[in-house]
């Protein structure tokens, strides 16, 4: 194969062909200051490939029309693309049935949904929800918010120096008060991967739900929702190579049918009457008004992109991304990575000396490298490692060895400037 620019090189990991994945991205082609695009900010939003660009573009020039409504023929096709999205998406997590799939406007608002619906109705004054000391804010504040309106308390499993759960404390944290434990699967601000089947088998052995942020995970690793146990799972499209506001919230059909409708409004209801109203069945009951009908087929689409990979070889070659990283990154003496657990995916944070990670972020996007510098929404993981902030290297399976080169040269200009 051909590499198609210097920064797609020839790199081929094993049989994983990265130059020909990287030509079904166009942005990637792009020059920024002069310079070939490097594209290190995928923890926050991963890049489209033309396939879902496509699948956006068909949808709203040949299928646009409400769902779930209209009798025409429009409306039928536009429900059945809308439809067989949720179900590649159930067949991706493995969740046992498309009932368990609520569409939503990403992790944020899952998460919100599972603590104003379930932790609403079935929490009260002096339980416990148990989080851990690396989640994103998403995965803090709606439990803060949901504590304060009915008197519990937030308990906070914490991490060691290299950014892993101390399982001991949590162990230590679960008990009869305990309803309900709520932790990332992949930190964004460490890359830490964390055991949640354990966490999930020992909240399961006190009867206790669990629901897994899976923000970070989703586009790294092959997750299947019944081999995790979870009790919820979340995850955004927008980092899995979909659009933007639109998610995905998988519940146990067991645990969404107790649950209480989050929003209300059209679509959720089988009946309204003004003395009473029949909510829909799963999963509509919790798809108030006219959903992302773009962004959930875009969504399919880019399921349907990743079920074309060989998930080994994806895995592969972003370990290989990640440790040639780190090895780079090591190397510079001024250089401190942040997060330095066994088990770690695509992600590698660092400070350095005297520079404020904005500084790095600047200088690097003048080089073409586009990370992320600040709290990445993880302040207490900040608070944690005594830092007000760190650069962030977040890969896709589209990195390659040849532009981590050009972040560390970059960096190396970092260390110029700032003498
Ligand atoms: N993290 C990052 O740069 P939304 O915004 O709803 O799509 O995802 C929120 C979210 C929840 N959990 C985790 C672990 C996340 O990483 C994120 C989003 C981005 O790290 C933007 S702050």
């Amino acid at each position: 194969m051909k590499a198609t620019s210097n920064i797609a090189g020839s790199l081929r990991h094993q049989d994983f062909d990265v130059a020909e994945i990287r030509k079904d991205f166009p942005i990637l082609k792009q020059k920024v200051h002069g310079k070939p695009l490097v594209y290190f900010d995928n923890g926050a939003t991963s890049q489209k490939p033309q396939q879902v660009i496509d699948a956006l573009s068909r949808y709203y020039s040949a299928e646009n029309s409400n769902i779930h409504r209209g009798v025409h023929d429009l409306s039928e096709r536009a429900t059945a693309a809308y439809e067989t999205a949720r179900e590649k998406i159930r067949a991706f997590i493995n969740a046992p049935t498309d009932k368990e799939i609520i569409f939503v406007r990403g992790t944020t608002e899952a998460i919100n949904l599972v603590a104003q619906s379930y932790g609403r109705s079935f929490l009260k004054t002096g339980d416990e929800i148990i989080v851990s000391a690396m989640e994103h804010h998403s995965n803090i504040v709606p439990w803060q918010i949901l504590c304060e309106q009915v008197g519990a308390y937030l308990r906070v499993i914490p991490i060691n120096h290299d950014g892993e759960i101390l399982m001991d404390e949590y162990r230590r944290l679960l008990n009869e008060r305990t309803k309900l434990v709520s932790v990332t699967h992949v930190s964004n601000a460490l890359g830490t991967v964390v055991p949640v089947k354990e966490i999930v088998a020992l909240a399961h052995q006190r009867g206790v739900p669990v629901l897994l942020d899976g923000a970070q995970a989703v586009p790294h690793l092959k997750v299947d929702v019944q081999d995790l146990g979870c009790d919820f799972y979340a995850f955004s499209g927008h980092k899995v190579f979909g659009p933007t506001g639109v998610g995905v919230l998988y519940g146990r059909a067991e645990m969404l049918e107790k649950m209480p409708p989050y929003q209300s409004g059209g679509d959720m209801i089988s009946l309204v009457t003004f003395e009473k109203t029949h909510y829909n069945v799963l999963p509509y009951k919790f798809e108030a008004g006219t959903p992302n009908i773009a962004g959930g087929i875009g969504l399919g689409a880019a399921i349907d992109y990743l079920d074309g990979l060989d998930w080994q070889q994806v895995e592969a070659h972003e370990r290989q991304l990640l440790s040639y990283a780190t090895d780079q990154l090591s190397k510079i003496d001024a250089v401190r990575i942040i997060g330095t657990a066994e088990e770690k995916a695509g992600v590698v944070s660092f400070v350095i000396d005297h520079v404020h990670a904005h500084d790095v972020g600047t200088i690097l996007d003048q080089e073409g490298v586009a990370i992320r510098a600040g709290h990445h929404c993880a302040m207490p993981v900040m608070q944690r490692f005594g830092v007000p902030a760190t650069a962030r290297a977040s890969f896709a399976f589209y990195n390659t060895t040849a532009e981590i080169d050009v972040m560390v040269q970059a960096i190396h200009r970092v260390l110029k400037v700032f003498g």
